[in-house]
């Protein structure tokens, strides 16, 4: 009870540590920090981490990228207590396996070190630090390897997951070969974060110069969409009902599209009886970051979650228990999660708080039929229960 007071919890926001920053300056090739010579004549780094990523990326300046003082600056200013800090894309995707197996294992020592040495703000606050450990989830990897490092995340503290982009092994995140890594994943009971990276195929964006808009907008929703969608359809949720996925972005697209999609499994003859239960109850089996920057989003992402257990198949009591409208949306409420993308979408201008964070912290409070409690458990109670930090 303790546990759940008041506590905010940032669960998506990201860091580049020190050691990967060196990584990408070693580069020529995206993705990379590279030096060159402002117009004023003075040297800057920037990062390069997207292929078609608009002014030759972004500036390294500020620091927030990697440095934890920032972070800790960042979550003052917002009144963070806790945050979950996780890698950003694309982590190791573009190393060969044994490189990205030796990375993966430095990168979770470093993280676990930055967590759990995080000094007090000057003031005294206590500030906690968690983190998402790196796999080197690469398709040409062994799960073999995979399993050495979810054995090594397990043994480190102040890691309580992994981050994974939608790649995957083999032919994806829906091959076979996974199944032991799934099953690892789910017995050491991490929390698996898919995050996107990739987007949709750039031609749709057309010739005009919309900045990285329609990417970010849109194709990184997208991405997750697809690559979670294809994990229910194979039946990972099925055969591993404990496994815990938390989607980036509010889950995209799939709250929108889950009566389209059951619908379409329905008529598919390949699908049709291939899961246990109807499409919409898997969303009740997944966690859903709060980052949709709006009340009536959220509402119908809680909407959608909350409605998940009228879909199980052949189960009477748990049907009962779902109840309708309102209560719905409390319910679905349990599975979102407050978070602020930092160290993306900083302020254009001078601002003391950061817009992006300002509303997603707005949206919780606005959604209609959330009371206290349901904002409570969004901002931080439930990721002190899914992240098991009451045992702390
Ligand atoms: O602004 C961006 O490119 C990104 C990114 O790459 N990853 C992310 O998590 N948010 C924004």
């Amino acid at each position: 009870a303790a546990a759940s007071r008041r506590l905010l919890v940032d669960v998506h926001t990201h860091v580049y540590l020190p050691r990967y920053v060196s990584f990408l300056r070693s580069r020529t090739s995206v993705p990379r920090v590279f030096s060159r010579t402002t117009p004023e004549g003075k040297t800057e780094e920037r990062l390069l981490i997207l292929d078609a990523e608009p002014s030759g990326g972004r500036p390294m300046g500020s620091q927030q990228f990697w440095d934890r003082a920032e972070k800790l600056r960042f979550m003052d200013k917002h009144g963070i207590d806790i945050s979950i800090v996780s890698t950003a894309n694309p982590w190791l995707d573009f190393l060969p396996a044994a490189t990205a197996q030796v990375l993966a294992s430095e990168l979770n020592s470093d993280l676990e070190e930055y967590c759990s040495t995080s000094p007090n703000l000057a003031d005294g606050t206590l500030k906690q630090l968690y983190g998402f450990g790196l796999l080197p989830l690469v398709p040409e990897a062994s799960s073999a390897s995979l399993l050495e490092i979810i054995q090594q995340i397990s043994n480190l503290p102040h890691l309580k997951g992994v981050i994974i982009g939608s790649r995957g092994l083999g032919k994806g995140l829906d091959d076979d070969a996974l199944e032991p890594v799934w099953a690892a994943i789910e017995k050491a009971a991490l929390v698996v974060f898919l995050h996107p990276h990739y987007g949709v195929d750039q031609k749709e964006w057309g010739e005009k110069d919309n900045g990285h808009v329609l990417p970010l907008a849109l194709g990184f929703p997208f991405e997750t969409t697809i690559a979670i969608t294809r994990l229910i359809l194979s039946g990972v949720l099925d055969r591993h009902p404990d496994l815990r996925i938390l989607l980036a972005h509010s889950g995209g697209a799939l709250p929108q599209l889950s009566s389209r999609l059951a619908s379409c499994i329905d008529h598919d003859p390949v699908v049709a009886s291939r899961l246990q239960h109807d499409a919409r109850y898997y969303l009740g089996k997944l966690y859903f970051d709060a980052v949709a920057y709006g009340s009536e989003e959220l509402g119908f992402v809680s909407d959608t979650v909350g409605r998940a257990e009228k879909y199980v198949k052949s189960g009477a009591s748990a049907a009962a228990s779902a109840g309708a409208g309102g209560v719905q949306r409390k319910l679905g409420s349990r599975r979102m999660l407050f978070g602020t993308d930092h160290p993306f979408f900083p302020p254009l201008g001078e601002a003391e708080k950061w817009k992006s964070v300002v509303e997603n912290l707005e949206a919780i409070d606005g959604v209609f039929g959330w009371d206290e409690a349901e904002q409570n458990a969004v901002r931080g109670g439930n990721a002190i229960e899914l992240f098991g930090l009451g045992k702390i």
